[in-house]
């Protein structure tokens, strides 16, 4: 612990923390745009600025506080005039950055003439530092959201050049304000180096942002699409793809039932753009909110989780069973993964899981046999999700998602939480006080299993359960399967399956990734079943949540355990209503139904 001075008052705090952080602990909220907890100083934006004086000393001296250690007798300023002088200029150096970029692509010829000048308000309450600081500017932002901090930090130039071939996540180069967190993030956390700081021929090389993609347009990148950068990017200019307008003109013109699935962890996190305590879990007020924001039906995408378990466990059966099957097997419910597969770990492909996501199995179950249940036709229904995943945008895309008779998308589009919670700001909407409702039926009941998806592990814990239930005809003896559980990049664990040792795994996050398999295809690669998420902890760090403090993983993790423990049932098996959708309609897991609407095929 080092004695510290802030702005005349005196602090304890630990010697390991940088200025930055210190400040922020005792209750100093410094602006910064480039520094994150996660990522560490960079010294880019130069926003987070103070005075620094040393004991003894006469003078101030100014420097940046994230890449500044505290030291015993340090005397901080972190609101005099030259500090706001500074900072001021910081933006104003920022703004200038944004302005050459846009002409940048004006030279490159890259850009975008959409006429479109209404610059979304990515950097609003909330969604950045600097407007919870306590300078001018940042009370500015709140006063008057016509003429704000966005427009000194963003812009409105005539021509952008946003690169929306990604189908998941943009590109606005013309917001970048050179803070390289994408780079950070995607090299550093993911593995996927898709962002640089290298300049190429394509822009005017002094003037190279950071935020390119070595001159390439996002989808002809590794991107895959898993939006952990635009998790970090504090400009807006990398977010997902907004599909909100598109939805509300489906909704304004009546002409379509639309229907809503809710994925797991979307119901931890939507709480957080809310205010509500970390970790609330929202299940009855997310029902609420979606019927108040105008969806016909509102359905839990937990509960084709339950039936992605039947499905999943039956495989891995099959393919323990069968000495001729392919194994290790892997799960395919993350469509960072299997994009990661599809693009660079190819020879994986015949291992993973015929079995589509949820998300997938939500939007075949809606058109196929939910329409013919309510004697609709399946082209007047509009299936919607709403997901922690960026990924899942670019997930329902694809070819196999489409059914070969009518040409329909089983699901139409998708939301993530970030979204959603613009969604119900611009409706004015107080999710604080929304009573909890019920979500309708038959696609709205689900178990502890299907909660548990949410993290890392919670697929291998609720396979292993049902996979165990569909093998023995007994419940799995502890449920709570410990081994796999917790937010451990890699974890693995051997399951005695009544004498067979059945090897497990399972990695989140694209840098664990890439380690775990660097011994794919020796000896030493030894596995029957692995779980895989792209992002890090699983869909609760997703990349299509809140922008929170990261530290708040941990939080989600611990309420999707004890909510799982109290739920009535626990195994995707006892689903009363899976068991009836197999009773009149699947017949049963694995079969011939099951294979035609619940499965799917991969292309390199
Ligand atoms: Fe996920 Fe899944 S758990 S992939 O992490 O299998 O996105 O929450 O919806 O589809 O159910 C995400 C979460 C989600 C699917 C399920
Ligand atoms: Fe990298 Fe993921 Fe962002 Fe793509 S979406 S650029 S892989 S961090």
């Amino acid at each position: 612990e080092v004695k510290i001075i802030i702005n005349g008052e005196n602090f304890k705090v630990s010697s390991k923390l940088n200025l930055l952080e210190a400040c922020r602990k005792v209750g100093f909220d410094i602006a910064a745009l480039c520094y994150h907890p996660a990522l560490g100083p960079v010294g880019t934006c130069k926003c987070c600025v103070v005075d620094v004086k040393s004991e003894g000393s006469t003078n101030y001296k100014r420097a940046c506080a994230c890449a500044t250690e505290v030291w015993n007798g340090m005397d901080i300023r972190t609101d005099s005039p030259q500090v706001r002088e500074q900072l001021m200029s910081a933006i104003a150096d920022l703004r200038k950055k944004q302005k050459n970029r846009s002409l940048i692509m004006k030279i490159a010829g890259n850009y975008d003439k959409r006429g479109d000048l209404s610059l979304e308000r990515y950097i609003k309450k909330g969604e950045s530092r600097l407007q919870s600081s306590k300078y001018q500017i940042s009370e500015k932002v709140v006063e008057d959201e016509t003429d704000s901090m966005l427009d000194l930090l963003i812009d409105r130039v005539s021509n952008r050049f946003i690169d929306q071939t990604n189908l998941a996540i943009q590109v606005d180069h013309t917001k970048c304000i050179d803070c390289t967190r994408c780079v950070n993030v995607c090299s550093n956390l993911q593995g996927m180096d898709v962002y640089s700081t290298i300049s190429t021929s394509v822009y005017v090389d002094s003037l190279m942002p950071s935020l390119n993609t070595k001159g390439e347009f996002l989808s002809e990148t590794m991107c895959i699409s898993c939006g952990q950068c635009s998790l970090y990017c504090p400009s807006g200019a990398i977010t997902e793809i907004d599909h909100t307008e598109k939805l509300e003109v489906i909704m304004k013109t009546k002409k379509k039932l639309v229907i809503v699935g809710i994925a797991p962890s979307a119901r931890l996190s939507l709480a957080e753009i809310f205010k509500l305590t970390p970790g609330s879990l929202t299940t009855g007020q997310c029902a609420h909110l979606l019927r108040l924001l105008g969806f016909n039906r509102v359905f839990d995408v937990q509960f084709t989780a339950d039936l992605t378990i039947m499905e999943e466990g039956t495989e891995l059966l099959h393919r323990i069973d069968d000495p001729n099957s392919i194994l290790p097997m892997f799960t395919s419910c993350c469509p960072g993964w299997v994009n990661l597969v599809e693009k660079q770990y190819q020879n994986i492909i015949p291992h993973l899981s015929s079995c589509r996501s949820p998300q997938q199995m939500f939007g075949s179950i809606i058109k196929n046999y939910y329409a013919k249940k309510i004697n609709i036709d399946p082209k007047d229904i509009f299936c919607v999700t709403v997901m922690p995943c960026t990924a899942k945008k670019k997930e329902l895309l694809r070819e196999q998602f489409r059914n070969p008779e009518t040409g329909l998308r089983d699901v139409d589009l998708c939301l993530t939480v970030r979204e959603v919670g613009r969604m119900v700001a611009k409706r004015g909407i107080e999710f604080s006080e929304l009573e909890d409702r019920e979500f309708d039926n038959p696609l709205g009941f689900s178990t502890g299993s299907a909660h548990l998806f949410a993290g890392s592990g919670g697929v291998m814990e609720a396979a292993v359960r049902s996979a165990y239930w569909l093998k023995f005809g007994e419940d799995f003896p502890a449920l709570q399967y410990n081994a796999v559980r917790g937010l451990k990049g890699i974890k693995e664990a051997v399951l005695d399956f009544d004498g067979r040792q059945l090897r497990l795994a399972v990695v989140s996050g694209g840098k664990n990734i890439h380690k775990f398999l660097e011994t794919w295809g020796t000896s030493s690669f030894n596995y029957d079943f692995i779980e895989i998420m792209a992002c890090p902890g699983g869909c609760i760090g997703g990349g299509g949540q809140p922008r929170s403090n990261l530290d708040i993983v941990p939080i989600r993790l611990k309420s999707v355990y004890q909510r799982e423990q109290k739920m009535t049932s626990r195994s995707s098996h006892d689903n009363p209503y899976v068991k009836k959708l197999y009773q009149d309609w699947l017949k049963k897991p694995y079969g011939e139904k099951a294979m035609m609407y619940l499965h799917t095929t991969y292309a390199p």
